[in-house]
């Protein structure tokens, strides 16, 4: 369905420099990896022995290791995953990097196209004994799952398997793959397999499906398999997932090595009870690894984790994970989870195969300790996930693997999903407001971030190329210029005034329409004065930091109308008289539940999200915070503003959300603006005084103002950059014990 488009990437020449170092910089005669041989011939470079993950050194011995690792995502901007667009370019350079970082091995969710292992091979070829490692993800058919409700119907497990075979068969150089809609396909001819470190098998499980897939089939037999066996405690779910490690280890034998296997698992589906949550489902069911067991696999075995600090809900609500404190005072409730969780496996080794917090304006799910989804700057995200790999070294886990390497643009999250629009065209911008789109410690940054510093001063302006600049065309008495341009995550603006701007005395704010409707300014805001012909969707406000902020029209507002009694009703009505024409721009952070729905009541919580942070996007300087929205300088004032904060729900198409009702009381629908109609003005600051583009008339007709519009855009532009996070990993990984 969707068509394969050019792509340009601006690498910065460090970029290019770099992976020029990937050939250049090994030429030294290393000794390859080696592996340990069993008596049949059987190969080894890893293992499982009680509780420790065991690695195969060169002096022939084992050595216990800590797994440092990152979660690699499958996509750039501009493509969604099944169309596999990394290039070996980019997997030689994102290899060198997260080598350099100190990560001992990188994972893979499903089978890459035939570049990825070539690529690996390649850039192990000069390692010597010290190679760069991949856990090779296996995706479980988890949409038939979810729809069925039950892990025996139909083909699953057959169509599973097939997605094993061919995992084993590429990770080995074995096969050809035809082409087909959504997978990766190809020659894969580079045997990769002295690189591997695990096999990780199977998706998050849904906990209704496991439910009731072990209520239907309480008469299937426990699984026995040559190498993989269910205990005789296995539910008929364990015993489905204890054949396909074995179907997964027979298919390795093949190829004459052993490696340490998993299965995919997550906080929902553990093995503990969880008093203080609040969803049913979330405290459901156990998948519980230690019912599935080696039988006749020496290469080993253990459990994996996904484990955040913000999700279930529990990590905030349940008091009996509030039992450790950190060093602020507050309750380390995800280091209280890890080892109430590694208690049960005393003789397993455990890992932590996803964690971590995006570097995002928006966020979704509050934790403990600051430790939320969302809302922290690059510096933050680095913090907190040093920390939280920490916690997981410090409870005597096996590994530690971050979610993830590289922003990737196409990603959703509940609480904006309903606004963005179409949903198929969200890989084509970068929407600051959906955290999960940011988790990277490599940022995938829109195309003029590192063009334009937003610092307050506009020089930087004048090197844009022509024509990707705009001139407001209107008179403000004050303002000489404003500047206007955009990419695929903000419009710009770079404003000239006539003085030195202060925010003590003067407010300058920016009304932005879009369409047909809206609101006209409060008294307060626009004293003495009348927009006619329209009105702004949305505000945006400068002056004191407490004050900067992007307002939205109450009839406008999408978290009033999908969470109000137009959809959800989950806010109060406002009283007659009470409510202002623009609201703060928020978003939800978790929805009201009640009994018997849920165990207990639960409030609806939200956030202002609209604040504009004063600060720097200049990476030299020490105050850098990458969460900048504007800053002054004189008589310069620079910003960059969000889209959807300006109502967009798809830039690249020219999608605005509009006014009409909402269907089914929760989706919105959208409309094509035919660009953005800025109206500048500048008011005193708890007074009267008023410069707008209107000059000494009390009214203004909106439809005066040219509209600032471009191109719809289906090629993005974007640029790498290595987040603080990444030296913040750098950091902890070098800190921490392990074979590097
Ligand atoms: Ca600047
Ligand atoms: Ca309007």
């Amino acid at each position: 369905m969707i068509t394969r488009r050019t792509l340009f990437i601006w690498i910065t020449a460090a970029a290019v420099l770099i992976a020029g170092g990937v050939v250049a910089g090994f030429a030294v005669n290393k000794t390859p990896a080696t592996a340990y041989k069993d008596q049949d011939g059987t190969r080894f470079t890893f293992k499982t022995e009680g509780d420790r993950f065991m690695r195969y050194e060169k002096d022939g011995s084992w050595k216990e290791m800590f797994v440092k690792g990152v979660n690699l995502g499958a996509t750039v901007p501009g493509y969604f995953p099944g169309e596999l667009p990394a290039t070996e370019e980019d997997y030689l350079r994102w290899f060198k990097q997260i080598d350099e970082m100190g990560a001992n091995v990188i994972r893979i969710y499903t089978v890459h196209q035939p570049v990825f292992y070539s690529a690996l091979v390649k850039y192990n070829k000069d390692k010597g004994s010290d190679p760069l490692y991949f856990i090779q993800g296996i995706w479980s058919p988890e949409e038939q799952l979810i729809e069925r409700q039950d892990a025996y119907a139909d083909d699953i497990g057959k169509q599973f398997k097939a997605e094993i075979k061919k995992a084993v068969a590429a990770v080995y150089g074995d096969v050809a793959v035809s082409p087909k809609q959504g997978a990766s396909s190809g020659e894969y001819t580079a045997n990769a397999g002295k690189y591997l470190m695990a096999w990780h098998v199977g998706t998050e499980w849904d906990p209704g499906m496991v439910k009731n897939t072990n209520e239907k089939h309480g008469d299937v037999p426990v699984y026995k398999g040559g190498y993989f066996a269910g205990t005789k405690d296995a539910t008929p779910f364990e015993s489905w997932l204890a054949e396909l490690l074995d179907y997964t280890a027979e298919q390795e034998k093949q190829y004459g090595w052993e490696h340490p296997v998993t299965f995919t698992n997550w906080v929902t589906t553990d093995v503990l009870s969880h008093p203080g949550e609040p969803l049913f489902e979330e405290d459901m069911v156990s998948v519980d690894a230690r019912h599935v067991q080696p039988t006749g696999w020496k290469g080993g075995y253990f459990a994996a984790y996904h484990a955040y600090p913000y999700y279930p809900d529990f990590f905030r609500t349940d008091a009996t994970l509030q039992t450790i404190k950190d060093k602020q005072g507050n309750f380390n409730t995800y280091k209280a989870y890890l080892r109430k969780l590694k208690a049960q496996f005393k003789d397993m080794p455990v890992m932590i195969t996803e964690y971590g917090v995006p570097s995002s304006l928006g966020i979704s799910h509050f934790g403990a300790g600051d430790r939320d989804q969302g809302g922290h700057n690059e510096r933050e995200q680095g913090e907190i996930d040093a920390s939280l790999t920490r916690d997981i070294y410090d409870e005597g886990y096996a590994g530690a693997i971050l979610f993830m390497w590289q922003d990737e643009w196409f990603k959703k999250t509940w609480n904006t999903m309903p606004f963005e629009i179409p949903a198929d065209r969200r890989a084509y911008w970068i929407n600051v407001l959906t955290n999960e789109k940011m988790f990277g410690v490599l940022g995938m940054l829109p195309g003029k971030e590192k063009q334009i510093v937003i610092d307050g001063s506009l020089s930087d302006w004048d090197g844009l190329p022509q024509g990707e600049v705009k001139h407001w065309q209107g008179k403000v008495q004050g303002i000489q210029d404003m500047r206007i341009t955009h990419d695929e995550g903000y419009l710009y603006l770079g404003i000239r005034l006539d003085k030195d701007f202060d925010p003590a005395t003067t407010k300058l704010y920016i009304g932005s329409d879009t369409i047909a409707g809206g609101n006209e300014p409060s008294a307060a805001q626009l004293p003495g004065k009348k927009l006619e012909g329209g009105a702004p969707e949305t505000l945006i406000e400068i002056g004191k930091d407490a004050e900067s902020q992007v307002e939205i029209a109450a009839d406008y507002d999408f978290h009033e109308r999908l969470y109000g009694k137009e959809g959800y009703w989950m806010l109060p009505e406002a009283k007659p008289g009470q409510d202002k024409p623009f609201h703060p721009w928020k978003l939800a952070i978790s929805l009201q539940m009640n009994p018997p729905d849920t165990r207990f009541a639960h409030p609806f919580i939200d956030q202002t999200i609209g604040m504009l942070k004063r600060g720097t996007t200049d990476r030299s300087k020490a105050e850098f915070d990458s969460l900048t929205s504007w800053q002054y300088r004189g008589n310069e004032i620079e910003m960059r503003i969000p889209w959807m904060l300006l109502g967009f729900a798809d830039p690249s198409s020219l999608q605005v959300i509009d006014y009409s009702p909402l269907k089914d009381r929760r989706a919105f629908s959208t409309v094509k603006t035919e660009g953005i109609r800025l109206i500048p003005w500048l008011v005193q600051q708890g007074g009267s005084q008023v410069s707008w583009p209107g000059g000494t008339a009390k009214t203004l007709n909106v439809q005066d103002i040219a509209p600032y519009t471009w191109e719809p855009w289906d090629t993005v532009h974007y640029s790498e950059q290595l987040k603080q996070s990444y030296d913040a990993m750098k950091k902890v990984y070098a800190e921490l014990a392990g074979d590097k």
